[in-house]
């Protein structure tokens, strides 16, 4: 059953003990590390750059009160996250570095003091900046021999990255030959990747009507779009190239970083046109404040302006701490932020069934973009409680009709992130998150710990079906042959299929339809035969494919198994659950169906709620059954059923020397016993080991007989 959340606020670093700060140490580089994964891994990354940056100054906080905790596998030692599979690996020559960033004009100005103390210049001295805007796209190095592209490397974790030679040969403004003179015999040049604004937006709606992935941002999609196993989908994406610095450079053509920028032009690249040599900090500012108020109108996404010390000779001398130039910083743009009215919070239904809930708002602009919808996260975050690198609000909840404060932060999905309470409507009521799924009506429920509320009704809410019915078809469930995801969503979308049961009618409705399959475009008479052919030779399947491809949360190919080995048939499962789920109430489920599933050997509370959870929703079964009317479920492969001990209820208790307990269940499991938690008239056996207590009272006091441990092991084994 969920357990309501607490509220989180966190302490201040400064008052940690040794022992709390390692706790919160190890909170924050675990959430961190996933949240690196996601950004550098899979694209899809799930907190604003500001969260991140506050969770990076959290943990940097208590590794300076407590230096030993930064080791070398910190994440704030790390930059980004290893090469992700697939790609080879590529060893950068000059490992590619991170920039520090700066917040604030006075963080700015120190930057600038750092720089003149470290170098020693004269009060009057200024060194020259070059400002340029920071490209919020990924960074790419390309190494280039006698002039020729040889190899294209992402950043990686600035070590090693992966090796997208041929994917990047395919975007424009990547020169394959360098042009101009002082051309080195060997060097790496580096810029960023990046995706125009309109065309991420134009990609992302052909890539909706062909149901395929949707991109959060010109980034993701610029880094997804590079990194295709298939080279001809790179080609198809408009990506472009700004080229801004170097590693390896076996002579060096220039030597002040303006001078490098116009080498680059001159080689072929494209160099920011708004790049400009700055002359003090006033300078640096300005161009700041300028690049801001235009950052609306860019073409491109931005996240800040990058300024760096302008002679290389001066950069050599200034070096790196840890992964970051002292010659360089980023000075990072504040998420923009509006108020406006919050009208009507609406509840998303993902694929996989999470309800999301959505802020509709009167239409607002925020840093030139107009924005009517807001992401409010989760249930949780309504009340608010609950953090994970969500801003806080202690406690303050949000209701329709609030006024609210939106952000948006460059590149994620504009969120709320406060409420002015002056302006809540005195009508304002606290928000009832539903508890039912607004696509199909079905439960939904929240998991021990989980922030997402989801809906139970795998097999039959449309928000799913798609999803639902790829898993169903996929290669450990019925893996019908012809029978893929395109396929799948082909024939859903022209509503041929929307249930798994559609799949083994398809044929007999085919006949009497007009529009035959095989008339149909891309398909034929052999290819039909072919697909009819392929269904009917899975209407025969095994137990723990079938439990398998139902798509019950947390039952995946193992637990699948494990279901099937217990109960045998179809029929035993379907009857054990459907009691379970009559025994379901709010304090819990104590039928003695659901106290047998939970005492299979490797299935919990929560993967038996969630079995549960799906009978509980009726129409669950009702496709359920129409589907055992199409096919034949064979049973599982029963447990030895001559065993002395099968058939029969054990209990173990007390400390077990001669196995563990969990072993002891295994094994009496696998000879065809019952193993139950508690002791009762059912009960043929009790094995006491050393210490048993009430149970093994209880157990006299019924007559039940008790055994030790080498008795049960006399026993099992004769
Ligand atoms: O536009 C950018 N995203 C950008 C990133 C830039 N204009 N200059 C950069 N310069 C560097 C150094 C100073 C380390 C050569 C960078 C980055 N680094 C960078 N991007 C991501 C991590 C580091």
């Amino acid at each position: 059953m969920p357990k309501p959340k607490s509220t989180k606020v966190l302490p201040d670093v400064a008052t940690l003990t040794k022992a709390q700060a390692k706790r919160e140490w190890t909170r924050l580089a675990l959430e961190m590390e996933a949240h690196n994964e996601r950004y550098y891994q899979k694209d899809a990354p799930t907190i604003s750059d500001a969260a991140y940056d506050e969770l990076r100054r959290r943990i940097e906080a208590v590794e300076a009160r407590f230096p030993e905790f930064a080791t070398t596998d910190s994440p704030t030692q790390t930059v980004g996250a290893a090469p992700a599979r697939g790609f080879a690996k590529v060893q950068h020559v000059v490992p590619m570095l991170s920039l520090g960033n700066a917040f604030s004009d006075e963080e700015v100005q120190e930057f600038v003091d750092r720089v003149r103390r470290f170098l020693r210049l004269d009060a009057d001295e200024m060194p020259a900046i070059v400002a340029e805007p920071k490209i919020d796209g990924l960074s790419l190095s390309l190494r280039y021999e006698n002039g020729e592209l040889v190899r294209a490397a992402t950043r990686g974790d600035g070590f090693t990255g992966e090796d997208v030679t041929e994917n990047v040969r395919t975007i424009k403004d990547v020169p394959h030959h360098l042009k101009g003179r002082n051309i080195p015999s060997a060097c790496e040049l580096r810029g960023e990747v990046y995706m125009l604004k309109k065309d991420f937006l134009a990609l992302n709606k052909k890539q909706a009507e062909a149901d395929d992935t949707v991109f959060a941002n010109p980034r993701n999609s610029a880094a997804g779009s590079l990194r295709q196993k298939d080279v001809s989908i790179t080609a198809s994406r408009p990506l472009k190239f700004f080229a801004y610095a170097w590693g390896e450079m076996v002579e060096r053509p220039a030597d002040t970083q303006h001078g490098m920028l116009k080498w680059l032009a001159d080689a072929g690249f494209v160099v920011n046109p708004l790049i400009e040599l700055c002359k003090s900090v006033e300078d640096v500012l300005a161009f700041y404040r300028r690049i801001g108020d235009a950052r609306a109108s860019l073409d491109y996404d931005i996240d800040g302006v990058v300024y760096k010390i302008d002679r290389l000779d001066w950069q050599e001398r200034l070096g790196f701490v840890s992964r970051s130039p002292r010659w360089a910083i980023a000075h990072k743009f504040a998420a923009e932020q509006a108020t406006t009215v919050l009208e009507k919070i609406d509840i998303q239904v993902g694929r996989t069934g999470a309800l999301t809930p959505v802020a509709r708002l009167t239409p607002v602009t925020v840093g030139g973009v107009v924005v009517q919808n807001a992401t409010l996260h989760n249930e949780d975050y309504i009340k608010g409680i609950g953090n994970d690198g969500l801003p806080i609000r202690d406690g303050v909840d949000i209701r329709e009709g609030d006024t609210v404060v939106v952000q948006r932060a460059g590149d994620v999905i504009p969120q709320v992130v406060s409420v002015v309470l002056d302006k809540r409507p005195r009508t304002a009521k606290p928000y009832a998150f539903p508890h039912t799924c607004p696509a199909c009506g079905s439960h939904a429920v929240r998991e021990n710990d989980e922030v997402v509320r989801r809906c139970t009704g795998a097999l039959i809410c449309p928000a799913q079906a798609v999803e639902r019915l790829k898993h169903f078809v996929s290669r450990l469930a019925f893996d019908i042959e012809g029978l893929g995801e395109k396929q799948i969503q082909q024939f859903y979308h022209e509503g041929l299929i929307t249930t798994p049961v559609d799949i083994f009618t398809l044929q007999r409705r085919d006949a009497e339809a007009e529009q035959k399959l095989a008339n149909r475009e891309g398909y034929g008479e052999v290819s039909t035969r072919n697909l009819f052919a392929a269904i009917d030779a899975r209407r025969r399947i095994e137990l723990h494919r079938f439990i398998f491809a139902l798509g019950i949360r947390h039952v995946g190919e193992g637990n699948a198994k494990l279901l099937a080995r217990h109960y045998g048939s179809i029929d035993a499962f379907r009857e054990a659950m459907l009691a379970a789920a009559v025994g379901l109430s709010d304090d819990g489920n104590t039928s003695e169906a659901y106290q047998d599933l939970n005492n299979i050997a490797g299935i919990g509370d929560i993967v038996a709620d969630a079995v549960v959870e799906f009978f509980v929703e009726s129409r669950n079964v009702t496709v359920l059954d129409a589907l055992l009317r199409e096919i034949e479920v064979l049973p599982a492969e029963k447990p030895r059923q001559t065993s002395p001990v099968s058939g029969k209820t054990v209990v173990f208790t007390g400390s077990l020397t001669k196995f563990t307990r969990d072993e002891a269940k295994a094994v009496a499991e696998r000879l065809g016993a019952k193993v139950a938690g508690s002791v009762s008239k059912k009960t043929d056996y009790v094995v006491a080991g050393e210490d048993a207590g009430s149970k093994l009272a209880k157990a006299r006091e019924l007559g039940v007989a008790v055994l030790t441990e080498d008795e049960w092991l006399g026993l099992i084994e004769g």
